[in-house]
């Protein structure tokens, strides 16, 4: 007898109709034939899926260019199909979930004939894990599988697990024939079902991360009492040895992968590397708040990462074991075959091919790489992973950090009042528009907790949810925001960043150990300059003054574009939030 998986597969084949139906089994071997099948078989735009790169220098390192018109995640084309559209929210596109359905059950009959249809078994989260999730994908393309297997948890075992039983969360994938007039990623929180059709591109067709791991896991969290959250987690070891745990929300492109692994610049300290997208967030049973990374890998922007800017990340890129590591739309040294991106160290190349495989002129202004191109690499790779990676319960989380891209109004690091203001400060911050979408580049957008493009049910409920979990974990951990992207008066970054940024993180730690007292100000607590290690930095005075500024004027216009949006959620936005927004304006 077939078993409830089995008879949902062959009803996806029946209607998608490959050629072939292939079962992974997340082997290394398997790994290894789906990259010769990618190379060798697969076509995208007649191009091969995957070519191989210099394995001296990036060892089991592979090549991918996507389809010219599929480099980000398509926003406006990813839909969130409740029942009724209130449940979505205004931060979602909504439709009806019949409706979507008969829209995709169109634009998919025979999406996979003349392929493969894999059949990927995987969890998020380590399988042995109070929270973990088992899941399957289908998708019809080798470049989707192998992905797959770096960033989650994949194997046979998964297929046992499931048994008979329904409960396993569905993904149906196929890159159709990349029309974007037929592009859609659709989300069925009610069966825990994503649907993506006609993109290649990671976040919308590794399903297991954006659409699974946020969108629907989020309203499963509120349905059930936790998080799920775009945060990264570390560990930050201070020079005695301990090591507190926080979780981090930046948007897209704002420096997340590097504060995942940073290389600190203060002697005596030590970052370790649990997650650098992900956070799924779970109160334990001693109370506080756990958190474990949902993915196995990083899915990171290949642009501007250096031995400079982020040498943990080029060690991991090279680092080659079993997992093979894909560098996706980057330009590719024609002689060294290398992949190479604007930023990354030494000389530009002097022939290289662009993104779209095409001979390079370095005069002609365009990026080699596209700004969004990106590398896939196993997070076992990383020479800072924590200890605790793969410790089922997670790690207790000490301190929250929200943050984003803002050249002015927003001091490089406040500590929020508590867990209420804490919430507030999240659902107001915004932040400048990067390449990650494909929307304009350099506009402030109000991006709550980050989660904009990724909270899976209406914003307002979201918040509650958030109020509600402050009230139910026993010492919450405290409330930061940073920005490190404050400018001076001609335009140029006042903080150094990057491995500076541990003294920003020293700060908090002596914050929560009640070390050192703040200053208060009316959006928080901003360092009294003494209790900061700026040793060795070469700020002047008044940029560093700049750096703590909160300007009054800018801060009310600030509170108004909160408002603003914020309004658009209606009656069902917290009370809390309105009487944190005037008790924000009475201080100002
Ligand atoms: C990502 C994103 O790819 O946030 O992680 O866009
Ligand atoms: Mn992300």
């Amino acid at each position: 007898m077939a078993t409830s998986l089995e008879k949902w597969v062959e009803k996806q084949a029946e209607l998608t109709k490959p050629d072939k139906i292939y079962w992974c089994d997340g082997s290394e071997k398997e790994a290894r034939k789906l990259i010769e099948i990618g190379i060798n078989e697969e076509k995208i735009n007649g191009n091969p899926i995957f070519s191989k790169l210099n394995q001296d220098n990036w060892p089991n390192a592979y090549y991918h260019r996507s389809h010219p018109t599929d480099v980000a995640r398509t926003e406006h084309l990813t839909f969130v199909c409740h029942p009724d559209k209130e449940t979505a929210g205004p931060n979602n596109n909504w439709m009806d979930p019949n409706e979507a359905k008969a829209k995709l059950t169109k634009l998919s009959d025979g999406c996979m004939r003349g392929r493969t249809m894999y059949v990927l078994p995987y969890t998020m989260g380590h399988p042995d894990s109070p929270y973990s999730k088992t899941c399957i994908q289908l998708t019809d393309v080798s470049y989707v599988a192998v992905s797959m297997r770096i960033m989650t948890r994949m194997g046979k075992k998964v297929i046992d697990k499931i048994g008979n039983s329904e409960n396993f969360v569905k993904g149906l994938h196929s890159v159709g024939d990349f029309d974007q007039n037929k592009r859609f990623v659709m989300h069925f929180p009610q069966e825990n079902f994503v649907w993506s059709i006609g993109s290649g591109y990671g976040g919308n067709a590794l399903l297991g991360k954006k659409c699974f791991s946020l969108r629907i896991a989020s309203y499963q969290g509120k349905k059930e009492g936790w998080l799920a959250e775009h945060m990264i987690i570390i560990g930050i070891e201070d020079p005695q040895g301990k090591i507190t745990y926080v979780a981090a929300a930046l948007p897209s492109a704002c420096g997340k992968t590097n504060l995942a692994l940073m290389q600190p610049s203060l002697p005596g300290y030590k970052i370790w590397v649990l997650g650098d997208d992900i956070a799924w967030l779970n109160i334990g049973e001693d109370g506080r708040l756990w958190a474990i990374n949902p993915e196995t890998g990083f899915f990171g922007v290949a642009p501007g990462t250096s031995m400079k800017t982020n040498p943990n990340m080029i060690r991991t890129l090279k680092a080659g074991t079993f997992f093979p590591t894909l560098f996706t739309n980057t330009a590719v040294d024609t002689d060294k075959i290398e992949p190479w991106w604007e930023g990354l160290d030494g000389e530009i190349p002097k022939n290289l091919t662009d993104w779209q495989g095409n001979k390079w002129d370095p005069v002609s202004g365009t990026k080699a790489a596209h700004p969004n191109s990106r590398f896939t690499v196993s997070i076992t790779q990383s020479p800072t992973i924590s200890k605790e990676y793969n410790n089922p319960k997670g790690v207790p989380i000490s301190a929250i950090i929200f943050g984003g891209k803002r050249s002015t109004t927003v001091p490089l690091i406040c500590e929020s009042f508590n867990w209420q203001h804490g919430v507030f400060s999240g659902a107001s911050m915004g932040s400048e528009t990067t390449a990650a979408a494909t929307s304009k580049v350099g506009v402030l957008r109000r991006d709550p907790m980050a989660m904009l493009p990724f909270c899976g049910y209406n914003m307002a409920d979201y918040f509650k949810h958030w109020l509600d979990m402050g009230k139910r974990i026993k010492n919450p951990p405290s409330i930061f925001f940073v920005n490190w992207f404050r400018t001076d008066d001609k335009g140029k970054f006042i903080w150094p960043g990057f491995g500076e940024n541990i003294r920003v993180l020293k700060w908090l730690i002596d914050r929560i150990n009640k070390k050192i007292s703040a200053k208060e100000t009316p959006i928080g607590l901003v360092p009294n300059l003494s209790d900061l290690n700026l040793e060795g930095l070469n700020i002047d005075k008044n940029n560093l003054e700049k750096l703590f500024e909160v300007d009054s004027q800018k801060w009310q216009e600030e509170t108004e574009d909160t408002k603003t949006f914020l309004e658009q959620f209606g009656d069902r936005m917290p009370k809390e939030i309105w009487n944190e927004l005037s008790a924000l304006k009475k201080r100002l």
